[in-house]
Order: C-alpha cells, then sequence, then structure tokens
C-alpha cells in the first residue's frame, strides 16, 4: 500500500464523519416527521464513498443509487441543499423534486442517484461511451448495491461495457442484504467473479478500511487501460434498509461482527498519525455543529411543491 499523509488521512476523517453525522440528522428528523418519503442511510460504508471520491475530479462523473447521501458528499455536493432536497423545500439540489434518492450536482460531476435498483447501470454506460467518444480522459464510476447485481441490467451492461472498452469503474457495495434478502444466500457464486466471467479485471477488498478501498481504487484506475473494473467492497449496513424495516432479519448482535469504519480510521489517526484526542473531539463537534445548524435552517426555507410550481420541473416554457 502507498503511504498515506496526515492531511489526506484527515480529510477522510473529515468527509466520513460529515457523512455520518448528516445521516444521523435525516434519521432523526425523519423519525420526527419532518421529511416525505423515505430514506436509506448510509451508515457504516462510509469509508467506500470517500476513498473513492477523494481520487476523483470534478468532471469524473458518479451514479449513485436509492443509497446516495454518502457518495453525493464524498463527491463534493454542499449539505445544505442536500437536506433542502430531503426536506422538500425549493432551495434543494433539485428543487426539492427529486428528495432524499434523486439527489444530483452536475457541478461537482455527482449525476445522482436512482430509484430504480439496476436502474444506473445503463445511464453509466450511455456516460462512458459519450466519455469515450469525446476522446477525453474522464471516468464513470457507478455505485451499486449487491442486490442490483442480480438484476438483468448488470449483466447486460457488464457485457456491453467489457465488449466496448468503457471507461468505467463498477462498485459494488456488498452491504450483506437487499431489503430483507441476505446476499449469501440470494447470490449464486461472487460479485467478483461474475465480473471477471465479463473478462474484466475485478478485486474484492474490505470496505469497512479506507486505506485498502483507496488502494484497490488506485489498482482499479490503472487495470482501467484494459477495460471496465469492477470492485466488490465487502461493507455492512448498520441501519435498516429503510425507516420501515423492523429487522427481523438479522440478529441485533450480528452489528458486533463489523468494524465501525469511523472508528477504525479514528484509532489509526490517534496511534499512527500523532493526532490528539483533543483534535479529534473538536473535528467532531464543529461537523456536528455546523450540520446541525444547516439542516434547522433548511426546514425553515420554503416547501418545493406549491400550485404555482407543481408542474415546473415536469414540462418546459
Ligand atoms: C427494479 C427495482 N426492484 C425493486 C425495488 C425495491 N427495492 C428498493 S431498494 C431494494 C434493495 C436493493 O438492495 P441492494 O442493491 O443490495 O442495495 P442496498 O439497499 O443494500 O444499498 C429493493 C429490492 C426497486 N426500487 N427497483
Ligand atoms: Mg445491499
Amino acid at each position: 500500500m502507498q503511504p498515506i499523509d496526515k492531511k489526506r488521512a484527515l480529510s477522510w476523517y473529515q468527509t466520513m464523519v460529515t457523512i455520518r453525522d448528516f445521516e444521523n440528522i435525516i434519521d432523526d428528523k425523519n423519525r420526527a416527521g419532518k421529511l416525505y418519503g423515505t430514506t436509506h442511510l448510509y451508515n457504516g460504508q462510509e469509508a467506500i464513498a470517500t476513498a473513492i471520491c477523494d481520487q476523483l475530479v470534478t468532471t469524473d462523473l458518479i451514479l449513485s443509487t436509492h443509497r446516495n447521501h454518502g457518495h453525493a458528499i464524498a463527491k463534493g455536493t454542499p449539505t445544505y441543499p442536500m437536506f433542502a432536497e430531503i426536506f422538500g423545500k425549493q432551495t434543494g439540489t433539485n428543487g426539492g423534486h427529486g428528495g432524499s434518492m434523486h439527489i444530483s450536482d452536475l457541478t461537482v460531476g455527482n449525476v445522482g442517484g436512482n430509484g430504480i435498483v439496476g436502474g444506473n447501470y445503463p445511464v453509466a454506460l450511455g456516460l462512458a461511451q459519450a466519455i469515450k467518444m469525446d476522446g477525453s480522459d474522464r471516468l464513470v464510476v457507478c455505485f451499486s448495491g449487491d442486490g442490483a447485481t442480480n438484476e438483468g441490467t448488470f449483466h447486460e451492461c457488464l457485457n456491453l461495457a467489457s465488449i466496448w472498452r468503457l471507461p468505467i469503474i463498477f462498485v459494488v457495495e456488498n452491504n450483506q442484504y437487499a431489503m430483507s434478502s441476505d446476499a449469501s444466500v440470494m447470490i449464486a457464486g461472487s460479485i467478483s467473479e461474475r465480473a471477471k466471467n465479463y473478462q474484466m479485471t475485478a478485486f474484492k477488498v474490505d470496505g469497512q478500511d479506507v486505506f485498502a478501498v483507496n488502494d484497490v481504487f488506485r489498482q482499479a484506475r490503472q487495470a482501467l487501460a484494459n477495460g471496465p473494473v469492477l470492485i466488490e467492497a465487502v461493507t455492512y449496513r448498520f441501519k435498516g434498509h429503510s425507516r420501515s424495516d423492523s429487522e427481523q432479519y438479522r440478529t441485533p448482535d450480528e452489528f458486533f461482527n463489523w468494524e465501525d469504519p469511523i472508528k477504525k480510521l479514528r484509532e489509526v489517526l490517534l496511534t499512527d498519525y500523532d493526532v490528539s484526542s483533543e483534535e479529534i473531539a473538536l473535528i467532531d463537534e464543529n461537523i456536528y455543529r455546523q450540520l446541525s445548524m444547516e439542516a434547522e435552517t433548511a426546514l425553515l426555507d420554503e416547501d418545493a411543491v406549491s400550485p404555482e410550481n407543481i408542474w415546473k420541473a415536469v414540462y418546459s416554457d
């Protein structure tokens, strides 16, 4: 593994804590009845989006899923309009019309979430084909879940991406479940082996270890010279699938089999990087204070849906 300097390790920590706190605040507001629809939280998976998006530039594109808040934050989408979007406010990233599952911000290369499981694979294909035709060296990172790899689009798109040699890195976050379906009994073979059958380079990595994900993504970029690449990041979803999930498919102690990626990085910072616990506490405090303030302010913004603007995002002028 390549050495990582202190500044970079600290910036990963800040991104991961921002994602975790953002999600916890959204969870609280959801339970308090402050937002419409449902929301899918990224708690436990923060290291993946963080390590990967840190290696991208603004013009590289990411596509996400229904569980898209972490990817959006890591790619640089500002958190205030994200809160506003999830609360259905006009100040949201998408004018409050998209909601939790459809946060996009093209100014930072975040093409956005997608409520259709497996729906982002064909979009990734089209974007990558356009990039290839342009002859630019941008790349597309297509995030998806384990469940999505059982969709037909996954197989169709891996095949096409491979024969067209498109600049896509497919990142499958195997968080062990698709709603209540256990990946260990729902997936024949393994996700990374599936990609190898399409003659793609494939990696499997510990998704709870930000350093490991960083290193694998660096290797994946190099392998991109030979065609598309797939990374299976093994991770664990700490929260339920969505708010309505009663979590009867797993035991409460299963949680303890998994490392918390933030706790793991914090320990590394304290022991290997000479960061003090006071510094860590200050970072934690500042992030939480800032996000709480943004959430409270965003809640006061104008609602998106009103009789005057309900058709705004449907018809052009
Ligand atoms: C085509 C389609 N089928 C079913 C659903 C309902 N659904 C929403 S999320 C989900 C599970 C997805 O699991 P996975 O791909 O592992 O992502 P995760 O939720 O674990 O991040 C399902 C089945 C959907 N949104 N779209
Ligand atoms: Mg899953």
